[in-house]
């Protein structure tokens, strides 16, 4: 049989162990991670500190031994799971003599090899090179050293560009680009809201099921699979509720602690299609020992993103990989296998349920002389923010559908 093991670079992982978060389980997603961008983890270290060295990241002893170790087994590539800054990056390479890179970095070179859409490379670009930026001096040698290219890979197997300049034009260029899709992408939102259309996202950790579920409930064919962050572009496809109606269902990227703020600020459209929405799955894999870390780290996020009044169902994915689902299930979780089709029933109406119209968010242009509307929908609902422009007040509202006959030519 063929070796594939051959041609992967060799790794070793390194955390310092600061006392914040359970090292041991974070060193186990960061080998995961690995062996999704193809590298073979031969072996993980970590050190316990009171806080990172300044120019070495862990300290200088334990780096000699990592030195020598990275010569006995013929290591081609340190990945740190921390953030590094440029002189970290410089100075452990000098002392290992081989590659180095970091949990930032593994992630975005995972997400550049994942993205398929134009709007996906272009923001995966954006955060490569707003992230390499700063670290060039530091990056300088590793780049030509082995390592099986891990961490240089552009999306679509570009290699970056290494020229500073060159870098600053070309984020500029990105960012424009971006900046066009995006208020595409905002009127068709609009379009949607104005069409009464009914938005359901599914949002959650990676790898806990979301495009499954999408496939299962809607025969989508999205791409699913045992690795992390099979998914960067959203997909959305129509659902049909038990009560007639029909909403549009959509999966999207799925979250990791820690989540590189470059990814966050690139992704920050995409991710934005999840708060916009008019109700939130949050899916959780009820299997993962880290269950409850991974739902936090969700909920933060969706915090970050601007969240408010989004109603959110947890959806209690893989049951059929345990048993006594209960103690986990409060008055808004409901317990499903998106492979078996077990309580999917229970989801839908759930779903209708949450969904039974009573506020519509909206943003109205709201002619001068008609202000007193604005106290209509306050009495009822809520007013985000007025602004006062030529052709009257610009508002975002939400509005009590009962008052929907009176706006409705106010919509924008
Ligand atoms: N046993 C079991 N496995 C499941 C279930 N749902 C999903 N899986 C498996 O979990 C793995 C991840 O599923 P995906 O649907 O790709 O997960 P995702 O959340 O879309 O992952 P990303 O796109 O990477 O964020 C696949 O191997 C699925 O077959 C389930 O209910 N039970
Ligand atoms: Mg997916």
């Amino acid at each position: 049989m063929e070796d594939l093991t051959v041609n992967q670079p060799r790794a070793l992982l390194v955390a310092a162990d600061l006392g914040e978060y359970d090292v041991e389980a974070s060193l186990e997603e960061l080998a995961e991670l690995a062996d999704t961008a193809g590298a073979q983890v031969i072996a993980k270290m970590s050190q316990k500190r009171s806080e990172f060295d300044s120019a070495t990241c862990i300290g200088s002893g334990r780096l000699e031994e990592i030195a020598q170790f990275v010569k006995d087994q013929e290591v081609d590539l340190l990945i740190f799971d921390h953030e590094l800054s440029a002189s970290q990056l410089r100075n452990i390479e000098a002392a290992c003599e081989t590659a180095v890179i970091d949990r930032t970095m593994l992630i975005l070179d995972i997400f550049a090899q994942r993205a398929k859409s134009s709007e996906g490379r272009l923001q995966v670009e954006l955060a490569q090179q707003r992230y390499r930026l700063p670290r060039l001096s530091g990056l300088g040698t590793s780049l030509s050293r082995l390592g099986g290219g891990i961490g240089t890979r552009g999306p679509g197997e570009t290699k970056l560009e290494t020229d500073r300049r060159h870098i600053r034009r070309r984020i500029q260029t990105l960012e424009s680009q971006l900046d066009e899709m995006e208020k595409r992408r905002k009127l068709l939102r609009r379009r949607r809201k104005k069409d009464g259309v009914l938005v359901v996202t599914i949002v959650g950790y990676t790898n806990v099921g979301k495009s499954t579920l999408l496939n299962a409930l809607t025969d989508a064919g999205v791409l699913e699979e045992d690795k992390l962050f099979a998914t960067l572009d959203p997909t959305s496809r129509g659902l049909d509720l038990p009560d007639g109606r029909r909403v549009m269902l959509i999966d999207t990227v799925g979250f990791i602690s820690r989540l590189p703020h470059h990814l966050v600020e690139a992704f920050k459209s995409t991710l934005e299609e999840a708060v916009n929405a008019d109700l939130i799955l949050n899916l959780c894999d009820i299997s993962n020992p880290q269950m409850e870390q991974q739902k936090k780290v969700t909920e933060q996020l969706l915090a970050e993103l601007g969240i408010q009044d989004t109603p959110i169902i947890t959806v209690l994915n893989k049951c059929d990989r345990v048993s006594g689902v209960d103690f986990f299930m409060g008055e808004n979780s409901v317990a499903i296998s998106a492979k078996t089709g077990f309580g999917f029933e229970a989801l839908l109406q759930k779903i209708a349920q949450k969904l039974i119209e009573t506020h519509r968010r909206l943003t109205l242009l709201i002619p001068y002389g008609q202000e007193g509307l604005l106290h209509e929908i306050r009495r009822e609902g809520k007013v985000f923010q007025e602004e006062y422009t030529q052709d009257g007040c610009l508002a975002d509202v939400l509005v009590d559908i009962k008052l929907l006959y009176k706006v409705s030519d106010y919509i924008q």
